[in-house]
Parts: structure tokens; C-alpha cells; sequence
């Protein structure tokens, strides 16, 4: 029935293997997550991100990964729909946040320079928990500025209860914290709530990255990513250009004015003692 609905309703499922493989796969993972935090099997992997004025790393996106016993290292995708349905400890932003603050202490401390990690609220830690006093506290714990924390949320988020994502948001960076918009202009991406939205920064996402260096689709992926720029500019927001793997991917965001970028060229996700070094060393050669 939830089948039918999904593809537009007014329609028949019939239920095959395959609808009892996913079925019982979810079933599997929803079992699992009970124990997966206690289990500790939740760990963060942090992505560095350059900023192309500076030619510096000047910090690191965090990412969930499940070590799955059997199923090995998942990522979001795998599990995030079954994740958000289920009350694992670890998902909560409040997990998130602490441990987002916790490191970027490490890291200022360690290197005597600013650095930020950016994390991926879900729309029911933005909306259900007051989002400012848990940041205070967490960055008082940590002793860091809140500055240190940047938070990422999708359009889609955002949408599900505008004027509550916004207000909390709005709270959030009077402590200092930035906000981040997520895969920039794959959700419903109204400009009227551009405009409105309390962001300092957008990510471009990765699929106008790719497309830039596609013989297909590289002369509208370009005016795409052009007019995200303009437009970003225009209002005070900065650009960030994800999904970066190749050098003329990174010489093209670069040439068309995007302030920061991130991946697999910058850096993989790692696990946090695997990126120590990107905070001492400078990337000025990168795409030179
Ligand atoms: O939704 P968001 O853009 O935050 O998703 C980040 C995901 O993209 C991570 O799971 C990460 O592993 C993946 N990722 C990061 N950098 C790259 C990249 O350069 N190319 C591709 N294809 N995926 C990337
Ligand atoms: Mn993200």
C-alpha cells in the first residue's frame, strides 16, 4: 500500500521478493540499531574542507558512519531513513554536537588556529530541542567558542517547518555558530526563502559539480553554478562546492568564484586522527 502511494496513488502494488527483501532488510537494520550505540558502533568521519582564498583547510564536515559487525562501515544512505524512525542515542544532534565541539577543541588546541566542523542536523533536532541552549552548554563543556560549530541543514529540512527551523537557527549564529545550506539546488530551493533564511553559506551540490566537467551538460551546469554565485554574493552568503575529484572540476569552481570545496580530491572522509595533519598544512599547490 505505502508502495502505491509513494508512486502517485490511485494505483496497484503487487508485493513481490524483492519488496520482502527490502522489508526484511529495514526490519534488520531497525533490530540492530537497539544495540548499535550502546555497542558504540557509531563513529564520526571528518571531511576536510579548503578555502580557496587562504589556500587553507579551515575545517572539517563530520559524517556518520554505522561499523556495522556484519555488514561493515555504512554510510547515511544505508541506514538514515530506518535512523531517523528510531531513538538511537548516537543520532541525536545532542551526540552530534558534543562530540562536533569536543574535536574542534582538540584540533584549536593541538595547532593554535581556528577550526570548525560542520554537522548534519536532522529537521527533529532543529525543530523538538532548543537548539541554542544545547550548543551554549555543549561548547561551554568543550571549552570552545561557538564559532567552532557550523551546521548543516537541507533545503528539505528547512521546508518541513520553515518558520521553527528558522527562528532556531537564527538563535544558533547570535551565539556565533554558522548554518550552512546542504545540497544546494536539489530540494525545493524557493529564492523567496533564500532571501528570508538565516545562512551564512550554501553547498553546491555535488551533482552540478559533476556535471561541470560532463561534455553533456557542462555549458548549463556552468550557468548554474554562475548564478549560485552571483546570487550568494549578492546576499552576503558564501559558496562551498562539494563532491570536488578532479583538478578541472577544481580549477572550474574556483575560475567561477566559489569561496571553499570539498572532496575526494581535498580529502576522503577519515576518521578524526587520520586528518590531524590537513590542520598544519596548506593547499596553495592544489589546482595551481
Ligand atoms: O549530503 P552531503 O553533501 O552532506 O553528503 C556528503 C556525502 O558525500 C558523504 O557521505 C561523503 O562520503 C560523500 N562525498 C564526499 N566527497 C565526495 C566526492 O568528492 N565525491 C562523491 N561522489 N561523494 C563525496
Ligand atoms: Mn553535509
Amino acid at each position: 500500500m505505502y508502495q502505491a502511494k509513494r508512486a502517485g496513488g490511485s494505483q496497484v502494488w503487487s508485493f513481490g521478493k524483492e519488496d520482502a527483501l527490502r522489508l526484511s532488510h529495514r526490519r534488520r537494520l531497525r533490530a540492530d540499531l537497539e544495540s548499535a550505540s550502546a555497542a558504540r558502533q557509531f563513529e564520526l568521519y571528518y571531511q576536510p574542507q579548503l578555502d580557496l582564498h587562504t589556500g587553507r583547510i579551515f575545517g572539517a564536515e563530520a559524517l556518520l558512519r554505522w561499523n556495522h559487525p556484519q555488514l561493515g562501515l555504512l554510510t547515511p544512505a544505508d541506514f538514515l531513513d530506518v535512523l531517523l524512525e528510531s531513538s538511537a542515542y548516537e543520532a541525536t544532534g545532542d551526540w552530534l554536537i558534543r562530540l562536533a565541539f569536543r574535536q574542534a577543541a582538540k584540533w584549536q588546541t593541538e595547532n593554535s588556529i581556528p577550526f570548525k566542523v560542520a554537522v548534519n542536523l536532522s529537521a527533529t533536532t532543529i525543530q523538538n530541542c532548543d537548539l541554542a541552549a544545547l550548543v551554549a552548554e555543549a561548547a561551554e563543556a568543550a571549552c570552545v567558542c561557538p564559532s567552532a560549530l557550523d551546521i548543516e541543514v537541507t533545503e528539505n529540512v528547512v521546508m518541513s517547518d520553515f518558520a521553527a527551523a528558522s527562528r532556531a537557527l537564527s538563535e544558533v549564529r547570535r551565539l556565533g555558530v554558522t548554518v550552512s545550506l546542504d545540497d544546494f539546488g536539489t530540494g525545493y530551493s524557493s529564492l523567496a526563502y533564500l532571501t528570508r533564511l538565516p545562512v551564512d553559506r550554501i553547498k553546491i551540490d555535488k551533482s552540478f559539480v559533476q556535471e561541470l566537467t560532463a561534455k553533456e551538460t557542462c555549458h548549463r551546469a556552468h550557468a548554474m553554478v554562475e548564478a549560485m554565485v552571483a546570487l550568494s554574493r549578492a546576499l552576503g552568503i558564501r559558496t562551498v562546492a562539494e563532491g570536488i575529484e578532479t583538478e578541472a572540476q577544481f580549477a572550474l569552481v574556483k575560475e567561477l568564484g566559489c569561496d571553499a570545496v570539498q572532496g575526494y580530491l581535498i580529502g576522503k572522509p577519515v576518521l578524526a586522527a587520520r586528518i590531524e595533519p590537513y590542520a598544519k598544512i596548506s593547499f596553495g599547490t592544489v589546482g595551481a
